[in-house]
């Protein structure tokens, strides 16, 4: 099927290839943006944004919550994934259905079909807040792939290759913004530039990011 009239709804979203491996698909959220920030504030309520400190004992500039099965955290003795909320000791809130959906949906679309994702760990920049380069390796089966939902202010984010030193692009990502993440683009170093000030009018002077792993 042609991908002419993507943005008029046939033949599906448009598809843009970033790299070998992702793809972006410009505006996916749009459709559900109710729901996916109604969602959102569900969780966030049952599990607030705190700043995480690192194993070298840097406290995060961007605050970070989990929902799913398990949830990303870091501290003093390393990075890891676990089940329960450090915070409250509880379970993390469980993965809403409008996520599960879009994460999924988003995954066929880029060509990895029955992808079950089990953790979604929640970024919060404000101004100023950035992710330096790093990659994602605390899950066990790199032949899955992650995909990120952009949220608010937009972000200048880099993408480089499988070594540290290997040159970097910039791309905007902007709000409803969703990239599916795999093959060999899965182990690519990323990073986030320090947030620039703004107003989104739906969510203010800040960006959030979801990303939807197995872990
Ligand atoms: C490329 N988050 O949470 S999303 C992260 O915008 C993270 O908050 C950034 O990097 C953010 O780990 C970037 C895009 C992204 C996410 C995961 C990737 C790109 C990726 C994993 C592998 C390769
Ligand atoms: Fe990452």
């Amino acid at each position: 099927m042609t991908d002419l009239f993507a943005h008029a709804g046939i033949g599906g979203p448009a598809r843009e290839p970033i790299a070998e491996g992702a793809v972006l698909l410009r505006g996916l959220v749009l459709a559900k943006e109710a729901e996916m920030l109604s969602a959102l504030d569900d969780v966030v309520a049952a599990a607030p944004f705190r700043h995480m400190v690192t194993p070298g004992g840097f406290i995060m500039s961007v605050a970070m919550t989990n929902c799913g099965a398990a949830g990303w955290v870091t501290d003093r003795r390393g990075y890891r994934y676990q089940g329960d909320d450090p915070l409250s000791g509880r379970p993390w809130p469980a993965m809403p259905a409008v996520f599960l959906d879009l994460a999924a949906g988003a995954a066929d679309e880029a060509g990895f079909p029955g992808f079950a994702p089990d953790a979604c760990l929640i970024n919060r920049y404000e101004p100023g807040a950035k992710m330096s380069l790093h990659q994602d390796k605390d899950e066990r089966d790199f032949r899955q792939p992650i995909v990120s939902v952009s949220l608010g202010l937009p972000a200048t984010f880099q993408f480089g290759g499988l070594a540290r030193s290997d040159k970097t692009v910039k791309l905007a990502l902007e709000h409803g913004d969703v990239v599916v993440w795999g093959g060999p683009a899965r182990l690519a170093f990323h990073g986030v530039l320090p947030l620039k000030d703004g107003e989104h009018s739906l969510l203010g002077r800040k960006r959030i990011n979801l990303t939807f792993r197995r872990v």
